[in-house]
């Protein structure tokens, strides 16, 4: 509950009518290198990651960087139309050409008067199982990556994991970059990369500045190891992000029944005083077929696969695609309703966070440093007699 001063009205004004003034949505988590590439050449027919990374570099081959930035235009067009203004996008370098990255770079200078990017250097393939796979990261990060990513659970072995974590995070360190870790996104419980992440976040004291997504492995810890990992994850300060429909996707491919969630432990993590957000992840790429840009409609899915329906989640459900996020991106004093911050901010057509989910509101207007850069009318429905 904000307060209101009053203020005498200007001509200009727009009259909210007792809807929902928030920041804007924000995206911590997607592939905009990636969107819209589903079925090229091939469909994952599986529906597993590991087919979806496969399929993905077949498709990696014909990257250009226009084509990637095509491909990212129209993806940010959807993101403004749900009132999405900050988005951390992952680009695949494992590449030695890089062009995807080129592409994006560009990207992110053309869009910045309706979003802000942030670019993840993610290794897809992996930093110590694709060839050269450190010095593209190096690369990268001198090109212009803002964050540091990883794949740790996808390296050949258990001691290259452990090893791409501590590489990634001395490059972080070094660059003054934040880190964004793809991190145990798979069922295996023996997958135990965060602990990793977590402690060199903890001992370098960047916590803060260091994401672990995915983390579906949590989902099949037990809870005894889970209970002396919560202690680590809440002393290293690090912030978490879960792509729920993505993780109900692809996860639980090897299970018959009964079948695993394979999503991470969000509510636990949110009644441990962690910081954890929601994303989308993919739009219409080899891992995932669906997505339209609309996080709304993530919130309402993980709210569901996370059994975090009561009461009170519902009514500070936006938290999970608003403050949360916000803080996990380090935007401080970028982000939020106040003076001296930037003027972006969204109407949305229900009058709280409950409604706000139940009804699938829209977004009718956002306006970004003053001025409104998307206004949509209210359905209207007639019933001809
Ligand atoms: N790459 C990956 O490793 N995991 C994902 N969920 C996507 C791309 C979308
Ligand atoms: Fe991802």
């Amino acid at each position: 509950v904000r307060q209101n001063t009053p203020v005498a009205p200007a001509a200009d004004d727009i009259d909210a009518q007792q809807r929902l003034v928030i920041p804007p949505f924000v995206e911590p988590h997607i592939h905009l290198d990636c969107v819209m590439t589903a079925g090229q050449p091939e469909w994952n027919m599986s529906g597993t990651l590991f087919e979806g990374i496969a399929r993905w570099s077949q498709r990696k081959k014909t990257v250009t960087a226009e084509d990637t930035r095509q491909r990212a235009l129209a993806a940010i067009a959807m993101l403004r139309d749900n009132g999405v203004q900050h988005v951390r996008t992952h680009i695949d370098v494992t590449d030695p050409s890089l062009a995807a990255l080129e592409g994006m770079l560009a990207v992110k200078a053309e869009v910045a008067h309706i979003i802000d990017l942030q670019i993840v250097a993610f290794p897809q393939e992996g930093i110590e199982s694709f060839p050269g796979g450190r010095e593209l990261m190096v690369r990268a990060v001198e090109m212009g990556a803002d964050v540091v990513g990883g794949i740790p659970h996808f390296e050949n072995t258990r001691d290259q994991g452990v090893s791409s974590v501590t590489f990634l995070m001395e490059l972080a360190e070094r660059y003054g970059c934040m880190v964004d870790v793809h991190c145990d996104e798979t069922d295996d419980p023996q997958s135990r990369f965060l602990e990793v992440l977590a402690e060199e976040a903890r001992v370098r004291g960047m916590g803060a500045k260091v994401t672990a997504s995915h983390t579906c492995a949590m989902g099949s810890y037990d809870n005894a190891y889970c209970y002396k990992l919560f202690r680590l994850l809440k002393n290293s300060g690090i912030n978490f992000i879960s792509c729920p429909t993505e993780s109900i996707h692809l996860q639980g491919r090897f299970d018959t029944w009964p079948k695993r969630r394979g999503v991470t432990r969000v509510a636990e993590l949110d009644r441990a005083g962690i910081n954890v957000c929601f994303a989308q992840d993919s739009i219409q790429d080899p891992w995932y077929p669906l997505g339209n840009g609309n996080i709304l409609r993530v919130l309402d899915a993980g709210l569901h696969i996370c059994h975090m329906m009561g009461y009170e989640d519902l009514q500070r459900s936006l938290d999970f695609i608003t403050d949360n996020s916000a803080r996990a991106l380090c935007l401080g004093d970028n982000y939020g309703i106040a003076e001296g911050r930037p003027a972006n901010l969204l109407i949305l057509d229900a009058e709280n966070d409950y409604e706000a989910v139940r009804r699938q509101a829209k977004v009718l207007t956002s306006i970004r440093h003053g001025n409104i850069i998307m206004q949509r009318q209210p359905e209207q429905i007639s019933y001809p007699a």
